[in-house]
């Protein structure tokens, strides 16, 4: 019953965690090959990344078959290998569902284009304004406008992403059998569930010109339509025949939006993920960064915990920079590493781990823009350009938003690329993998590695770290602290944020410290984090 409210899931990108054969890319037996690791750390299930058939334009967020695996992933056989050997040893696989759009290399896409029936309104085609201009203003999520020409058919195609991901009609019934069909195929294959790609933008409602915005002009046309919601209910009948999970990644979406989406009486998603309180450091726009600020940080999350019953608490995934020098700080790398760690694993909700954050892997150490390969990087590069940014300040804004930052290769060991590939890596290591690796951080007791593994555990072992309800005590421009409490059960946990000493009125029996001491008076040093039980 409700696994997910007891599990901690850990999300992999398949390209960069291990790679099985030298061809630089990791692939479904590394993964194979690297699941005691995830025992270890006590996840009760993994979210991969897509692994289907793509041109990797997106790195696998193009899908041109839904029904296969990349063959530079492995074969159909070894993800029901990984499926099996994942389950001997207590963990779910989850896979990534891609529905707003597919690959323009998609059959369907290429029917689509010809007019070959029925194919021929699986996208949005409009041809252009009678003026000659684009079929309307939107813009899209890379940067872009959203609408590409296509000479075969003779008319634009919608895609809110990047070009080459065209984005699917839905007012097509056909469309939605399609995916109910893709989803009994891996769902018959032993799949547990779905993490949903972008599925609160499913619908849009028509093709008309948006309100004019500083970015995604148009989008009050397909955020949150009541006919996504129908669709998500039609799709919730055939996961619950498997009994299957499914988180939605939502993007922004409000409280209000959220509770439509996962409230159990609905019957459509069971959790999502929302995006405010990643917004925190920005103006408007991921681009536009500004310095971390912790207080507005702590009260989007107790909003959040205040707002759902229950929430994803996540601080990193494959499209964000990494946490430490986001919300942490570098100087104070393993204290302010285990500080997220505890805030991540002792808020109320489901725990999602990303790719080497267990071991405190920082942000990519690239010279330049040819050392990139995110799409959304080389379009906002481009854009730049156009805008004559001089190259300085444009590799700043880039490097710190990049979402290769978090796709550099897993820090394996300390041996030939880090341990992740005996070839030559898509995407660069990390030169740090010298000092940040796993192999080093599993002989010292006091590594991050180690805190995440004892927090896991502590939270295997107390329901209330689990189930307990939440309530904040304090929220300053460095201190967080709040209590957890289920029955009698009471646990505190307080975080300073700060480079300098902080009081906080708590105390009680010290369950946990990310310094050595016996004993806490209400002092919290630089980037401690303290678990504090009711004595
Ligand atoms: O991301 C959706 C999304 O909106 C993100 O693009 C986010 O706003 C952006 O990455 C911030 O830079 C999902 C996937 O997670 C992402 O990797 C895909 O590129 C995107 O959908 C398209 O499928
Ligand atoms: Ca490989």
């Amino acid at each position: 019953m409700e696994w997910w409210k007891d599990a901690i899931i850990y999300q992999i990108y398949p390209r960069s965690f291990q790679d099985s054969n030298g061809d630089g890319i990791g692939d479904i037996p590394g993964i194979i090959s690297r699941l005691d690791h995830l025992q270890e750390l006590g996840v009760g299930a993994i979210w991969l990344s897509p692994v289907y058939p793509s041109p990797n334009d997106d790195n696998g967020y193009d899908i041109s078959d839904y029904k296969n695996i990349n063959p530079e992933y492995g074969t159909l056989e070894d993800m029901d290998r990984l499926i099996l050997e994942a389950k001997r040893r207590g963990i779910r696989v989850l896979m990534d569902l891609v529905i707003n759009h597919t690959s323009t290399k998609h059959e369907w896409f290429e029917k689509s284009r010809r007019r070959i029936e029925p194919y021929g309104d699986y996208y949005y085609w409009a041809p252009a304004k009678p003026d000659g201009t684009l079929p309307n203003n939107w813009t899209g999520f890379f940067g872009e406008h959203c609408w590409q020409w296509d000479d075969v058919r003779g008319e634009y195609y919608l895609h809110l992403f990047a070009r080459t991901q065209a984005d699917l009609n839905y007012h097509c019934p056909k469309v939605l059998d399609e995916v109910k069909e893709v989803l009994r195929f891996w769902l018959d294959r032993g799949v547990a569930g779905f993490r949903c790609d972008v599925i609160n933008l499913l619908w849009k409602d028509n093709l008309s010109d948006g309100e004019r915005r500083l970015a995604l002009t148009g989008l009050e046309h397909y955020l949150s339509r009541p006919e996504t919601h129908d669709i998500l209910r039609q799709l919730r009948k055939v996961l619950d025949g498997y009994k299957a999970f499914t988180v939605g990644e939502t993007v922004f979406v409000t409280p209000d939006m959220a509770r439509d989406l996962c409230a159990e009486d609905r019957e459509e998603l069971n959790m999502v993920f929302s995006f405010e309180h990643m917004e925190c450091d920005q103006h408007f726009i991921k681009w536009l960064k500004h310095d971390f600020r912790p207080k507005a940080f702590f009260e989007c999350l107790i909003k959040w915990q205040k707002e759902l019953p229950w929430n994803t608490i996540y601080l990193e995934n494959h499209d964000q920079p990494r946490s430490i020098p986001r919300f942490g700080c570098d100087g104070y790398w393993r204290e302010s590493g285990k500080l997220l760690a505890t805030l991540l694993l002792t808020l109320r909700g489901t725990p999602f781990i990303y790719q080497g954050q267990e071991i405190g892997m920082v942000d990519f150490d690239f010279d330049g823009i040819d050392q990139l390969n995110d799409v959304e990087s080389r379009n906002v590069n481009r854009i730049l350009s156009a805008y004559h940014v001089p190259d300085g300040m444009r590799w700043k804004i880039i490097a710190r938003s990049s979402r290769d930052n978090a796709r550099t290769p897993m820090q394996w060991d300390d041996g030939p690329n880090a341990g992740f590939s005996t070839g030559k890596p898509w995407l660069g290591v990390n030169r740090n993998f010298h000092f940040i690796n796993l192999a080093d951080q599993e002989n010292d007791s006091d590594s991050i590695w180690n805190w995440y593994k004892d927090l896991s555990k502590l939270r295997r072992e107390r329901e209330v770290l689990r189930r307990g309800d939440f309530l904040w005590l304090e929220a300053t421009h460095r201190v967080f602290v709040y209590r957890r409490r289920l029955g009698r059960e009471r646990v505190t946990v307080a975080l300073n944020f700060s480079n300098r000493c902080a009081w906080v009125g708590s105390q009680g029996r010290l369950l946990r410290s990310n310094y050595q001491r016996d004993s806490f008076n209400g002092r919290l040093h630089p980037w401690e984090a303290v678990i504090l039980e009711d004595a």
